[in-house]
């Protein structure tokens, strides 16, 4: 150790630190002098995020989910925006992982699923019922006792009926949330399995919870019509999970063709840029409200 300064000693032990928390299980860091690029850059990013999140840098969009049949809403997924002081405004893959990464998840994630519940909170119902609202719950969530009950406390704050949400979790999270989707579905949330197809596709998950349905991946509907065999497993994704029961809702529909073939198959939800982009909560409740009146 070669820091003289009280305050390079400090920087250098919030830099190993940085490096333990990498890492999984009990870690011992020394620091060997040369972190100081990398490591600390990776730092500067954490400090930020916390910063970020003390002052509340972040902003919804709103994507809707359509019936593809009638192209009404059926529900609506919020997806984070971090307002960059610096670089502008930042899409979740530009930032959850370093919040997963750093712990800072569970702090983000809430204050996110707050902000998604005072939004909605606010709109108008369709035809005398509620859209549902459709978040992401990292994996990550899932790693601290109570994730439910937390949930429950915002929702009931805001007057918000548990049933009105989808909450979306990926294969990749399922694998480490363990009784928790029961607890959460217990309490009357939905649960919807995100980008099914890309991840483990396991099929222990389905057998063992009832969920409220499944999310195909993009990748799968943007290959439609390619001549690949995207088509029978998007046919069978939607024969599997009518069989169990399942809403089917096909992500990232971005044709015409890729949209007539879905209706074909039988798929009755949809979401993607040729139904909507994703907007603010003030279009949101425009869309809802033409949606009730047209
Ligand atoms: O993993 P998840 O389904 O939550 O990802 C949603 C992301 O996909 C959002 O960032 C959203 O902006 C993006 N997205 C939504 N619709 C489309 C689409 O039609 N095409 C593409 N390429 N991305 C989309
Ligand atoms: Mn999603």
């Amino acid at each position: 150790m070669e820091a003289e300064e009280s305050d390079e000693l400090l920087r250098c032990a919030d830099l190993a630190l940085y490096r333990a928390k990498q890492t999984t299980g009990p870690s011992f860091v020394l620091f060997r002098g040369d972190e100081g690029s990398e490591a600390g850059q990776a730092l500067g990013r954490e400090q930020e995020l916390r910063r970020a999140i003390r002052e509340d840098e972040f902003e919804l969009r709103w994507q809707p989910i359509v019936r593809l049949g009638d192209g009404t809403i059926e529900a609506v997924e919020p997806l984070a925006r971090w307002q960059h002081p610096e670089r502008g405004l930042l899409s979740p893959g530009a930032f959850i992982p370093l919040a997963e990464e750093t712990g800072l998840i569970h702090e983000l994630g809430e204050l996110l699923f707050r902000r998604i519940c005072r939004e909605a909170a606010g709109w108008p119902e369709r035809r005398g019922r509620p859209v549902r609202v459709a978040p992401n719950l990292s994996g990550r969530q899932f790693d601290t006792d109570g994730l439910a009950s937390s949930l429950l406390v915002v929702t009931e704050a805001c007057d918000l009926d548990p049933n009105r949400f989808w909450l979306e979790i990926t294969e990749t999270a399922i694998a480490r949330t363990g009784e928790t989707v029961l607890d959460l579905q217990e309490l009357g949330f939905g649960v919807l399995v995100d980008d099914f197809g890309s991840g483990y596709s396991s099929f222990h998950y389905l057998r063992d919870h009832r969920f409220d349905g499944l999310k195909i991946d993009m990748s799968f509907v943007q290959e439609l019509g390619r001549g690949s065999r995207s088509e029978a497993l998007v046919t069978t994704m939607i024969t599997m999970g009518r069989a169990l029961d399942m809403t089917v809702v096909a992500e990232g529909i971005e044709t015409e063709p890729q949209r007539d073939t879905l209706v074909e198959l039988g798929c009755d939800l949809g979401q993607g840029f040729l139904l909507a982009r994703p907007m603010t909560s003030g279009a949101v409740q425009d869309l809802i409200g033409r949606d009730t009146n047209g």
